[in-house]
């Protein structure tokens, strides 16, 4: 994955444990690189071994440190230079959510080495909506419910996100339910 998201992750484990624990994390994870370049592609085994790190030597399960994470990107992402790019990607959650495989597309134009994931969305009203997510890798199902989670705050919605296929149950895709809590 290109380097902006393990800067991302560094930032959000510095910013909540500190520089120290970060320093620790790495060390546990085996990843000997001082500094994460943004436009750089790293092999995604890299971030999988530190959130895998993370997990042991904070004692949180991986799938709560990859969901606050997704929500952390937003946040990260839309002060980091690439808030046009998710403002150009919508005014609303259903909006923004129709249009990820879009901003993906707009991405890949200069990053060709991003591997994107795939969006669909289902069954939309005013409330409610099903969220269909396809990807190349394994295991960020909770990751893309931060995301959802960190959308949702953008727009000052709360929401309600529950989890219906699994790929790791046997299903072809992942998707969620997202309710918008009034
Ligand atoms: O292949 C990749 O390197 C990659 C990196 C990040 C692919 C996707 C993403 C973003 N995606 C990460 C989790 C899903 C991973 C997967 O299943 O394969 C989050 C997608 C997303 C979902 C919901 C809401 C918002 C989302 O993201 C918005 C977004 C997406 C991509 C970027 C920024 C915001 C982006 C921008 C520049 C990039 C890479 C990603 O590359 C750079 C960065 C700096 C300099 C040069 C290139």
């Amino acid at each position: 994955m290109y380097g902006l998201v393990n800067r991302a992750l560094e930032e959000m484990m510095r910013k909540t444990h500190g520089d120290a624990t970060w320093e620790k994390i790495k060390e546990r994870a085996g990843v000997d690189i001082e500094v994460f370049v943004r436009m750089d592609a790293y092999p995604d085994d890299i971030t999988y071994k530190l959130v895998g790190a993370a997990s042991e030597l904070l004692n949180q399960p991986a799938e709560a440190l990859l969901k606050a994470f997704g929500e952390y990107w937003t946040l990260y992402t839309g002060s980091e230079g690439y808030g046009a790019l998710l403002d150009a990607a919508g005014s609303s959650l259903q909006e923004t959510l129709a249009n990820l495989d879009d901003l993906h597309v707009r991405v890949g134009l200069m990053y060709p080495e991003l591997k994107p994931p795939s969006f669909r969305c289902s069954e939309v009203t005013a409330d409610r909506l099903v969220l269909h997510y396809y990807s190349t890798r394994d295991g960020l199902a909770p990751m893309v419910v931060g995301l959802i989670e960190g959308l949702g705050k953008r727009f000052g919605q709360t929401l309600e996100i529950e989890r219906l296929a699994r790929r790791e149950s046997g299903d072809d895709h992942d998707s969620f339910s997202i309710r918008i809590l009034p």
